[in-house]
């Protein structure tokens, strides 16, 4: 990047900026039915069609991640668990879909709780693979303006390394630890999410998150989420997260 483009995102992010991206990965645009190639799912489809949301390959075998992170893990959380949020998220839908034919909202309730879990789960899970990568294949530290925000947000990486990894600890029972692009003053801002989508920041952009629900790390760390920690910091990807981060800003 060259010195007046860091400094125009340097501005951008330290200004309130009226950013109203969704920064919607790639793997997630969805596809509508019926089947035409499905329009980016930023894009309202047309009135009748229902979004139908896929689960998006992983983009590296799922032993890449080994030691840190083993096969066995991944298959079962990709495979099962992020495949189910997928399934029962385009279940809601349907399901409220139906209830607007049949004007029956007697399940309104259920079907809109359903909604938000397992659009939640669909997101993060898709965040979560998109910024992982085989240890050793990228850098071990964020650089440009992710760096430049983070140390003037918390102070230098050793402090957000640390504050981060005691948010994740610190989740009671199932959640995430997830860095946010807050647009409306441009800064960085850590927080917890219970389950997949309560605690959620209004209107800001996750950059990046660990799952710290058992299934994420139970079979090779049992209860030690401390060490399950240090090494997802191992083969987090850096670059993945560079990129959301210019594309919350734009
Ligand atoms: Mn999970």
């Amino acid at each position: 990047m060259n010195d007046e483009r860091r400094d125009f995102l340097l501005a951008a992010a330290s200004t309130a900026v009226a950013a109203t991206s969704s920064l919607l990965p790639v793997a997630l645009q969805a596809q509508t039915s019926p089947s035409t190639a499905g329009p980016q799912a930023t894009a309202p489809a047309p009135v009748g069609e229902r979004t139908v949301h896929v689960l998006p390959p992983l983009a590296y075998p799922p032993n890449a991640l080994e030691p840190f992170i083993d096969e066995a893990t991944m298959l079962l959380h990709h495979d099962k668990h992020h495949a189910a949020y997928v399934t029962n998220l385009n279940a809601a839908e349907e399901a409220l879909a139906i209830a607007r034919s049949n004007n029956d909202y007697s399940l309104i309730q259920h079907w809109t709780r359903q909604l938000s879990f397992n659009y939640g789960g669909h997101y993060l899970h898709t965040m979560f693979w998109e910024t992982l990568r085989p240890a050793g294949s990228g850098s071990e530290q964020p650089t440009g303006l992710l760096m430049e925000l983070i140390k003037r947000d918390f102070g230098n990486f050793e402090i957000f390394r640390a504050q981060f990894t005691q948010t994740a600890i610190r989740v009671e029972g199932s959640g995430w630890a997830i860095l946010h692009y807050r647009p409306v003053d441009g800064r960085l801002v850590l927080l917890q999410a219970e389950k997949q989508h309560d605690l959620a920041l209004w209107g800001g952009t996750p950059l990046f998150g660990v799952d710290v629900w058992e299934h994420a790390y139970y079979l090779t760390y049992q209860n030690r989420r401390a060490d399950y920690l240090d090494a997802w910091w191992k083969v987090l990807n850096w670059e993945a997260a560079a990129k959301r981060l210019e594309s919350a800003i734009k």
